[in-house]
């Protein structure tokens, strides 16, 4: 069996999705999600002129070999763009596999560890009440799990919070726009969103929180030690966590429970954290972590050390991406929380999917491979636009961290 040709398709339905869809001389294509939000065309390329020309002639089967290939023997390794190619070229491969042996991804992680993958949604709003609101929507539509962000009082427009009725969509059409940053403001304010989120809605319901790499070891230290009373599920991403040693500091002051790495893509970005077990959720999805291959093998690590996956799930990752999560999280044993948002209605027109919203809980049909097709003359609909993540500056103007 070989890899007969394998092509890029982008489409913009709602927001720009990359998919790699590679066919074989036996008639069986796979899809790969390749969707890098803001970087989708550095993916595309590196994709054509890079890897498909190597990938042509290959047998599909040989996952292992295949990623080692891409990963292993090149020279120049690594970065968000390399890794979002590899992670597409994998998961399509797994596709194939699924779709040759006539049996659902999760068949070949190990089968069913569980029917349903507990996922958390978003609830964003301007400020406390609009976010409570939202929230308490959310939970009447069946949610267990929910990840407040709100307006900061005395902050412009915070990140991740929709400007006006849009929906949900941190990149504005062309260049980055610049956001401005007052860490002290966000301090002083977010404990009290969660004591009111909890005197609403009781202690049943998991909250989450996202700081999006916002402060430096001794601030996320604090925000950790003042939002333990109210037992989050996690807190994400409190730290740039490229430097892995800053998470020592919040960890001998808080078990406010810590998920990092959904801007990761190697192992190597998780070693310390996960050996010194400083976190305890892995969120680099599969889409930008190397694929299904690699991310077995984080998660195989992360469970040694009693550490669960909480993979990166928002509306940028594709349903190819998502479908694929949810077999995996069906299948490995330390499976701990799923994040989901409904991709916008329009995107339903070009990839039909595998997977159902039931109770908080996704489930996925047992369609042979990932279950997720794409159809092309509707993808041809919407073209490539142009959007960019925000960059972030302090209120006194230095360039700041995402
Ligand atoms: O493209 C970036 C977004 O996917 C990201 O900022 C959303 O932080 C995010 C999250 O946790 O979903
Ligand atoms: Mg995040």
């Amino acid at each position: 069996m070989k890899i007969s040709d394998a092509k890029v398709i982008i489409c913009s339905p709602g927001r720009n999705f990359v998919t790699l869809k590679v066919h074989t001389d036996e008639g069986v294509y796979g899809l790969g999600d390749a969707t890098l939000n803001g970087m989708e065309k550095p993916v595309a390329e590196y994709l054509e002129n890079y890897c498909v020309p190597s990938l042509i002639g290959m047998d599909p089967r040989n996952t292992e070999d295949i990623w080692n290939f891409f990963y292993k023997a090149p020279y120049w390794k690594r970065g968000s763009v390399a890794m979002t190619a590899l992670s597409a070229i994998d998961m399509a491969l797994w596709d194939i596999k699924g779709k040759m042996l006539n049996t659902p991804l999760y068949n070949l992680l190990g089968g069913k560890s569980r029917e349903g993958v507990l996922v958390y949604c978003h609830a964003n709003g301007h400020d406390t009440e609009e976010t409570l609101d939202k929230a308490a929507q959310m939970i009447e539509q069946g949610f267990r799990a929910v990840r407040l962000q709100s307006g900061i009082p005395g902050i412009e427009h915070t990140y991740g919070v929709p400007r006006g009725n849009k929906p949900y969509e941190p990149a504005e059409p062309g260049l980055p726009l610049t956001e401005y940053w007052d860490t002290s403001k966000y301090l002083n304010f977010i404990p009290s969103l969660f004591e009111k989120a909890r005197e609403a809605f009781g202690d049943d319901i998991h909250l989450l929180h996202d700081v999006h790499h916002r402060c430096t070891p001794i601030e996320a230290a604090r925000l950790a030690k003042e939002l333990e009373p109210f037992h989050l599920f996690w807190l994400e991403d409190p730290v740039s966590g490229e430097l892995q040693e800053g998470l020592r500091l919040l960890r001998s002051h808080s078990t406010t429970p810590v998920a990092i790495g959904e801007v990761f893509n190697s192992i190597y970005d998780y070693t310390t954290l996960i050996t010194e077990q400083l976190i305890d959720y892995i969120r680099m999805p599969l889409v930008h972590g190397g694929g299904i291959t690699h991310l077995l093998k984080v998660a195989a690590m992360a469970s040694v050390y009693h550490i669960q996956t909480g993979f990166h799930g928002a509306t940028d990752l594709s349903p190819v991406n998502l479908a694929a999560a949810v077999h995996f999280n069906k299948a490995v044993n330390n499976f701990g929380l799923q994040e989901y948002m409904p991709h916008q209605e329009i995107v339903n027109e070009v990839f039909s999917t595998s997977y159902n919203f039931e109770n908080g809980f996704l489930f996925i049909d047992d369609k042979p491979g990932i279950g997720v097709d794409l159809d092309e003359k509707k993808a041809a609909k919407y073209p490539y636009r142009m959007a960019s993540l925000p960059v972030n500056r302090k209120s006194d103007g230095t360039m700041f961290y995402w």
